[in-house]
């Protein structure tokens, strides 16, 4: 028998229809997911496809959790919340409350199990690799489908193995492991890997660590990333009173990888990543004594007891410098930190102690200044994402947010203490109460849903033209974020009517004019086209940065290269992805030209995109083969309609 690592056996061990043995790397691989997570920015889209999918029930143990959207300005965030509500009990999933906690921390701590596989419509559910967990990101309608029962599919990653050894030092953390990972593979072009942690240094993070480890992967961009399942992972479990659901999980003896990055915790020092998209992963101690306006600590990242508890210690009988606000990742995080008396010292100290949610990560609040400087302890510094598009926001570990938080300037931590960064051991909080457990069938039929008046429908999408012409309505540079592409921020409000959100939002921070010249275009009868560079699409999973472009009628981009969700998600809504056969030629198309391509051809993968005063441009599409029929057909819901009225 083939020795194997720990990331084929849980491949296979969650592979549909009990596969014996793995198909070669890039080849297709169909995944039975048992486990699903939805949040509230994402998921009210996701709920809405769900429903058209005609399903009594999930598939799948679904979990719903209300974190991102929690400024709750208006009715509509609150409507949001009622419908997921509603959607949670009558079609049999866990809900979990606003205030209760961020969707990943929360996952972690309660549902996720070493051994199972999960899938959610959050790019940062790769946090559950922490656990021994098979844990994607995903567009939500994917997600839907895998709740609905359905496999996903993925291509077979190349397995990298990420070998630790050595010990950390007081004051470096599991974020400045990751952001040193992230230094060596880089922050694009890693969708066919998945990192596997090993080796004599796994001894050093716990749980909490490895999660963050894992979440981070995700700025990577690779397909998940995973650790073992060992005693570390056995006592976590014992503390959050789920002794049962341990599994080992090890690689076999003699187990290969594709690559090996060795990675020596003893080497690592406190480490930030510079403004703006991880640009830069360079000790702190390069530019201690840099300004800065204020420090956020928190996002699904690293705001757990252990990383909170170091920074109660640091501000211990200590001021803060500058504005600053600790977000808890949940409730059992925050009641864990106030039995230390750790909550205690953040106000002595003059934080602001924010709710247990995703907040300032994604621009629900605390936003910095104009021109400021924000040291944040979440994963993502996109453009924008602040709220506040003239900051620059760099990201560091949590000791080092609130050492910088006492001084006022960036700061190495371990100049604020000596020796060991210790900290009070506490019981964790365990209160299932806060969430609502799945409601028995015969109750959950009685369940009647609540819309609010600004959820609406999702689009009824067309199907793909056998030509398409019009305009390049955009060219754009390389690593364009989702976050470009459609903002978050003030407008998360608008995630449950895409109609709105794609007029008021769509390339907003690029291009003011985006939304008006596409609509034109398309009212017209022209389809958009667009030219970007490398890395489309990285960031997050939210599927309206496929949706809402598709919505002003974008049906075709073509990319030297796109990230691995956000591709799916194009071929979700009816859009091609098509990269060029030779990739200088991105420089012989200009913004505006007028260009034209014939579909019928797509089967071969070889196209032709004729632009005028230029020529043909020979391109390929970027999707797979078998998402032809799905764009063909205007995207996954439209042929699943068309399926159901065929059957
Ligand atoms: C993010 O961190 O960018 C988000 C907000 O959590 C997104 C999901 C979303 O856009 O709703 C993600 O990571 O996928
Ligand atoms: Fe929430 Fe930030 Fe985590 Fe995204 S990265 S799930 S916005 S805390």
């Amino acid at each position: 028998m083939t020795a194997l690592n720990v990331a084929q056996k849980i491949l296979l061990a969650n592979a549909a229809g009990g596969l014996k043995q793995l198909p070669e790397q890039g080849k297709p691989l169909e995944i039975q997911f048992t486990h699903t997570l939805y949040q509230d920015a994402t998921g009210t889209a996701a709920a809405l496809a769900f429903e058209k999918m005609g399903v009594d029930r999930v598939k799948t143990t679904s979990v719903i959790v209300v974190d991102h959207k929690t400024l709750q300005v208006g009715y509509v965030d609150g409507d949001d919340h009622r419908y997921l509500e509603t959607f949670s009990k009558k079609y049999g999933c866990w809900f979990s409350r606003g205030g209760n906690g961020i969707c990943h921390s929360v996952f972690l701590e309660d549902f996720a199990v070493p051994g199972k596989s999960v899938i959610g419509s959050d790019s940062h559910t790769t946090n559950a690799g922490g656990m021994g967990m098979l844990a994607m990101g995903a567009g939500g309608t994917d997600v839907s489908f895998a709740m609905a029962g359905t496999s996903y599919k993925i291509e077979m990653p190349k397995v990298v193995q990420v070998n630790l050894t050595g010990a950390l030092h007081p004051g470096v953390l599991a974020k400045d492991v990751i952001l040193n990972v992230l230094k060596v593979i880089g922050i694009k072009g890693n969708k066919d890997i998945c990192l596997e942690y090993t080796g004599p240094g796994l001894k050093s993070p716990n749980v909490t660590d490895r999660a963050t480890i894992c979440n981070m992967g995700t700025e990577g961009g690779v397909a998940f990333s995973i650790f073992p399942s060992d005693e570390i992972t056995k006592s976590y479990l014992e503390g959050r009173k789920r002794a049962k659901d341990w599994q080992p999980l090890a690689a076999d003896p003699g187990a290969t990888y594709s690559r090996t990055v060795e990675i020596n915790l003893s080497d690592l020092q406190p480490t930030i990543a510079l403004y703006p998209r991880l640009k830069g992963m360079e000790p702190v101690s390069k530019h201690a004594g840099m300004p800065i306006d204020a420090v956020f600590i928190g996002s699904c990242t690293n705001s757990n007891y252990e990383n909170l508890a170091r920074v109660g210690e640091i501000l211990r009988g200590r001021k803060v410098a500058v504005d600053t606000a600790i977000a808890p990742g949940s409730q059992a995080i925050a009641r864990q930190l106030a039995a230390a008396g750790y909550l205690e010292i953040f106000y002595a100290a003059g934080v602001r102690v924010m709710e247990n949610a995703c907040s300032a990560c994604i621009g629900q609040g605390f936003s910095p200044p104009s021109n400021g400087v924000m040291l944040s302890t979440a994963n993502r510094n996109f453009e924008g994402r602040s709220g506040t598009e003239t900051a620059a926001v760099h990201l560091v570990s949590p000791v080092t947010a609130a050492a910088s938080a006492v001084t006022g300037k960036l700061t190495d931590p371990r100049d604020l203490f000596k020796g060991e960064l210790a900290f009070k051991q506490v019981p964790p909080v365990v209160d299932m109460g806060a969430y609502t457990a799945p409601l028995p069938p015969a109750e959950a039929a009685k369940v009647v849903m609540r819309y609010g008046p600004d959820i609406a429908p999702l689009p009824t999408l067309d199907p793909l033209p056998a030509k398409l012409s019009g305009e390049v309505l955009l060219k754009l540079g390389n690593e364009i974020t989702t976050d470009h592409i459609q903002p978050a921020g003030k407008y998360l409000s608008l995630r449950s009517n895409a109609d709105e959100y794609a007029k008021q939002a769509t390339f907003v921070q690029v291009d003011k004019t985006f939304s008006t010249r596409a609509a034109a275009l398309r009212d017209a009868g022209g389809h958009g086209f667009l030219v970007a560079g490398d890395g489309y699409g990285m960031g997050s999973s939210r599927e309206h940065a496929g949706l809402c472009p598709r919505i002003l009628g974008v049906r075709a981009i073509v990319a030297k290269g796109f990230e691995r969700i956000h591709l799916a998600n194009l071929a979700n809504f009816g859009i091609l992805g098509l990269t060029f056969a030779n990739p200088s030629d991105l420089d012989r198309i200009q913004q505006g030209a007028k260009v034209s391509l014939d579909t019928s051809g797509l089967e071969s993968g070889q196209l032709k995109l004729a632009v005028s005063g230029v020529g043909e441009i020979p391109l390929k599409l970027a999707q797979g083969k078998e998402d032809i029929p799905m764009i063909r057909a205007g995207g996954a819901l439209s042929l699943f309609a068309s399926q159901m009225k065929a059957a």
